[in-house]
């Protein structure tokens, strides 16, 4: 049984997605990120940087003490070695589908997430407006370029990494999917490879299982005071605002006797 620390957004989508490919049974656990789960103390044992996915796997490759880990790729990367699917086990294809995946993780993950806070949540953080079209500039542009990235690939091959799906399409298309809802609907018009491998992909049972896993979840209703205090979580966590809200962590399960 593996166990993921879960909220229904892109990375940890990767996990799901990955774990429905793969048929392996497993638990999913609430990381409220927005009520501050990620800074409990039992978490972050898990995963240190205070950010889910993670997992544990208690019957681990290799076998042995029960395995933790956190980040995305590296999950995804362990279950193809676990289950041997959707990675080569060596040779330039394995590389080949690793340089891809690399690329969402450094790549189109992190400029995707800068664009959406600030053309989402910097409008509501930030008064200048300089600041906000520096910030949405420079992070649609660099979007926009990867985009062209992913377009020239897949206008040459069926999947991200060549001929065959691989782990590279499963940690990419989470925030692919999203694209035309962070940008606008002249997206697809513009980079069309992209979108005929969205809607190929989409279109797995896997895939869908995967991206639906707890999805009320992130439709809850939050009131203006939680969105407030979910803000006040998410953005600007400087070491001594990790700190302050570990301690609040700690505080409020010691309060509920845990
Ligand atoms: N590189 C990490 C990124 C994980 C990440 O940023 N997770 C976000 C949600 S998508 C999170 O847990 N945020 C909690 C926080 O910011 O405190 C991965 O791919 O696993």
């Amino acid at each position: 049984m593996i166990d993921v620390y879960y909220w229904p957004t892109p990375n940890a989508w990767k996990v799901t997605i990955m774990l429905e490919e793969c048929g392996l049974e497993y638990q999913v656990l609430e990381v409220d990120i927005g009520a501050g789960d990620q800074f409990k103390a039992d978490f972050l044992r898990i995963s240190p940087n205070n950010r889910m996915p993670a997992i544990i796997d208690h019957a681990p490759l290799g076998g042995g003490a029960p395995l933790a880990l956190f980040e995305s790729a590296a999950i995804v990367e362990y279950l193809a070695d676990k289950t041997g699917r959707f990675l080569p086990t060596s040779g330039a294809a394995r590389y080949t589908v690793l340089q891809w995946v690399y690329w969402q993780m450094a790549n189109l993950g992190p400029m995707m997430g800068n664009a959406n806070h600030f053309k989402n949540y910097a409008v509501k953080l930030v008064d200048d407006p300089a600041q906000l079209a520096y910030g949405q500039r420079r992070f649609v542009g660099e979007v926009d370029r990867l985009c062209g990235v992913m377009d020239a690939q897949l206008s040459v091959n069926p999947f991200l990494a060549g001929d065959q799906y691989s782990i590279a399409d499963i940690v990419s298309w989470p925030w692919a999917m999203l694209l035309e809802r962070l940008i606008d609907e002249t997206v697809w018009a513009r980079f069309p490879h992209l979108k005929r491998w969205v809607d190929e992909v989409a279109a797995r049972p896997a895939v869908q299982a995967g991206r639906n896993v707890r999805r009320e979840w992130g439709e809850r209703q939050l009131t203006d005071e939680q969105e407030a205090a979910r803000r006040a979580l998410l953005f600007n966590q400087t070491n001594e605002k990790v700190r302050a809200a570990r301690a609040e962590a700690a505080r409020s399960a010691q309060r509920q006797g845990k």
